[in-house]
């Protein structure tokens, strides 16, 4: 008889190569040791520590799939899910921080702009010195970003732009903008620079959820930046979008990171805690529970492992994503909550990290194109009829 794995039913595990197992465990490591040890006060206080972003450089985790000539780790994109994975286990506000400064500042810079941007950002960026931020939302233009308002404006030189962003993580602490404006009609990528006159990011305070992620505003009153701050190889809403397919997909596996670690937790609380003279987890109703996240979080994997196969052989569709990035998050969110209900009176507690998993999760589900916008993406895919306008 095969032995079964409980945490690993489907040996997902013997499906990772050599090089993806070793990228697997020196994160979950480092996570364990560095970031695990933080996190309660960070988001008891609501605090980033900027002295994570040059760890995260230190290790190759930023940027990680670009190549060396800039710093970068050239390691896969399954690789990059396992990073993801692993350093949202801890707390998505972590992944955040790292997978905004892969997948929506340097995927940009790199796919989009010149060799000179590239080699000007790219390895500061990888470092960790300085930080990036990505500003595709408004106020006004939410699940809608074609209806942004945000305009650039040619002028001798090169551009003034003006326009408010909203939602942005890492922005004020950041160095570095990816801005999407509209020129001429046309919406294009600018980078720009922290202390150009007129740009300013105040921080958006009393957030619930990722409280050890700092989120604000980017505020542009007449910016003037020069040409090279174009990325002159992409038009339209696919530059913005090209970017989200690759934070999609990391997103779509570190979700599953918090799931896993709301599933083991409560696996580990009931099979410990007594009530009725035996433990919780010998009750019928706690066992369906338990299999239950056991069966998502297993299917949800090889889902993600699947589409980071094919996304390394350019061969993913991009509704697939919005597939996993649904499943996934929809998914973990019901199983934190699953769990915090299994924990009692403790599942409020931080002390136990399961009601702070729930809370990151709710924006988890949100950013990125919410649930329910991507059920409107698969759902036109499937009809050819489009629900959302
Ligand atoms: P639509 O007409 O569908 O498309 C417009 C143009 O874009 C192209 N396109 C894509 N290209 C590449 N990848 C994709 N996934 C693409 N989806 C669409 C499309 O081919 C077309 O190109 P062209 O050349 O023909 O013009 O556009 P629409 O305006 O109807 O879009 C509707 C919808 C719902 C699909 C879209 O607006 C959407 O996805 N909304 C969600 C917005 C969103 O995800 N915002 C994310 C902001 S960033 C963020 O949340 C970061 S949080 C990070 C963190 O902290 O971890
Ligand atoms: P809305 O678009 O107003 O949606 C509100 C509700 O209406 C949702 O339930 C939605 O599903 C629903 N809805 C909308 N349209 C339709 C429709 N046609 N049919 C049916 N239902 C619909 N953005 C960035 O650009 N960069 C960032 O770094 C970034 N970081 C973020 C960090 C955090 C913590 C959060 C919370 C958000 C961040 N965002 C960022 C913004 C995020 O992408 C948006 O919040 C998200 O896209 C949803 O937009 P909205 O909040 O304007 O909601």
């Amino acid at each position: 008889r095969v032995h079964f794995d409980w945490a690993d039913p489907l040996q997902f595990n013997a499906l990772l190569s050599q090089e993806e197992r070793m990228v697997r465990d020196s994160v979950y490591d480092y996570a364990q040791d560095k970031l695990m040890s933080r996190i309660l006060m960070a988001n008891r206080n609501e605090h980033f520590d900027r002295d994570i972003m040059n760890e995260l450089g230190e290790m190759g985790l930023l940027g990680a799939t670009l190549p060396e000539k800039y710093g970068c780790s050239n390691v896969n994109y399954v690789s990059y899910g396992l990073i993801a994975r692993e350093i949202e286990r801890v707390d998505s506000g972590y992944r955040s921080a790292m997978s905004v400064q892969s997948s929506l500042v340097m995927h940009p810079i790199h796919a989009y702009g010149t060799e000179e941007q590239r080699g000007k950002y790219l390895p500061k960026l990888a470092s960790g010195e300085w930080i990036g931020c990505f500003g595709l939302t408004e106020p006004d233009a939410g699940s809608d970003p074609g209806g942004m308002k945000t305009r650039a404006e040619r002028i001798e030189g090169g551009y003034r732009i003006n326009g408010a962003k909203m939602w942005i993580t890492n922005s004020p602490i950041a160095d570095i903008f990816i801005v999407w404006a509209k020129l001429e009609g046309k919406i294009r990528g600018f980078i720009l620079e922290k202390g150009m006159p007129g740009l300013s990011a105040p921080k958006i305070e009393g957030k619930f959820s990722l409280r050890a992620s700092i989120t604000g505003e980017i505020v542009m009153d007449n910016v003037e930046v020069p040409e090279t701050a174009l990325m002159p190889n992409v038009k339209g809403l696919k530059g913005p979008f090209g970017c989200l397919n690759k934070a999609r997909y990391g997103i779509a596996w570190g979700a599953l990171g918090a799931a896993e670690f709301c599933w083991h937790a409560a696996r580990q609380y009931t099979l410990d805690r007594i009530q009725f003279n035996r433990p919780l987890a010998s009750n019928q109703l706690i066992q369906k529970k338990l299999v239950d996240m056991q069966t998502e979080i297993s299917l949800g994997l090889f889902a993600c492992l699947q589409a980071g196969r094919l996304m390394d052989n350019d061969a993913l569709a991009v509704e697939a994503i919005s597939m996993i990035k649904r499943n996934s998050c929809g998914k973990a969110l019901g199983i934190a909550r699953m769990s915090r209900d299994m924990h009692g009176g403790n599942g409020i507690s931080d002390e136990f990290h399961i009601i702070r998993h729930v809370m990151n999760l709710e924006a988890v589900n949100t950013y990125e194109g919410t649930h329910d916008i991507h059920a409107l993406i698969l759902g036109r895919a499937q009809t050819g009829i489009q629900a959302f306008c």
